[in-house]
């Protein structure tokens, strides 16, 4: 095992302490919490500089491609996050294993709308499938959902695939009427420059059953 005596947290992990489980419309059964996971073994807490030891970037890859990041850039990139305040990447560990078996990022936009309030999306959602059947993907996200109303977020959004909107509206996330749309440009599928452009009312762009992304929020305010 590789022993890490000096580990650095990506934000201030008594944050999760703070967050209350029963303000969440999720239904969890056990109930179970950030603090108290369900199981011994597991830990729930910020990412630490000393994960890429702990197959993050492996676990990151069941969601999407991930690339050769070596630690030097892991490094990097954590500390760029850390310095900007703005980044909260929130991971469950299995201890026994010293392995991350669960991920999801709240990251804070900044604005001038709002009297300059701040708004949360929810970014790189995903468990290690291996574990399933322990609420895991309600867990973390729920943790960072609440973790977005704690720093003072307006409101909280995220992009899904179809296939995923019951899963997010269970944990209080709403598809606006009107105003539920994912627009993207891709600039890492060379050129020609393709546009993507998926929307709750169309089906005509979005290909092969429930690829087409899905804004989802959740609202603080209301
Ligand atoms: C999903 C993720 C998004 C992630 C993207 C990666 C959630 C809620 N959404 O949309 O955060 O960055 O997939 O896919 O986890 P990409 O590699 O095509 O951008």
């Amino acid at each position: 095992m590789v022993q890490h005596p000096q580990e650095t947290y990506l934000y201030d992990p008594s944050l999760l302490l703070k967050l209350d489980f029963h303000r969440t419309p999720a239904t969890f059964k056990p109930f179970i919490s950030a603090a108290n996971p369900g199981e011994p073994w597991m830990k729930v807490r910020p990412l630490k500089d000393t994960d890429y030891d702990r197959g993050f970037l492996q676990l990151l890859s069941q969601l999407t491609h991930v690339g050769n990041v070596n630690r030097t850039q892991f490094l990097t990139r954590f500390s760029q996050m850390k310095a900007s305040g703005d980044y909260f990447v929130t991971v469950i560990e299995d201890t026994r294993k010293n392995e991350i078996i669960g991920a999801a990022s709240l990251v804070i936009e900044r604005k001038f709308i709002h009297n300059c309030s701040v708004r949360g999306r929810l970014e790189d959602v995903v468990v290690n499938d291996t574990y399933r059947g322990k609420q895991l993907g309600k867990l973390i996200v729920v943790t960072v959902s609440l973790l977005a109303e704690e720093l003072g977020c307006y409101k909280m959004s995220l992009d899904c695939k179809d296939k995923l909107i019951k899963f997010y509206e269970s944990l209080g996330y709403v598809l606006i009427p009107g105003n539920s749309n994912s627009m993207t440009i891709r600039y890492d599928e060379g050129t020609p420059l393709k546009r993507n452009a998926t929307s709750a009312s169309s089906s005509s762009s979005t290909g092969a059953g429930g690829d087409s992304c899905q804004t989802v929020s959740l609202d603080f305010a209301s």
